[in-house]
């Protein structure tokens, strides 16, 4: 298991919370999102999800991540 801090802009209120833990959850990842310090931090296994699918799951939801 991997774990890594992603730096994302844009999250604004518990519905964006919600929306990037949720798309997470679906690609097999425990994500959990600090809104103050505009950070997502994942635990994932690195033989069943990249890192940049991770980051592009977030961006789809219309986050950036920075
Ligand atoms: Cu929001």
């Amino acid at each position: 298991m991997a774990n890594a801090v992603l730096n994302v802009e844009g999250m604004s209120c518990g519905h964006c919370v919600n929306s990037v833990e949720k798309a997470l959850g679906e690609i097999g990842v425990s994500g959990k999102v600090d809104l103050a310090g505009k950070k997502v931090s994942v635990d994932y296994e690195e033989s069943k999800v990249t890192i940049e699918a991770i980051k592009a799951a977030i961006e789809d939801q219309g986050y950036d991540v920075v």
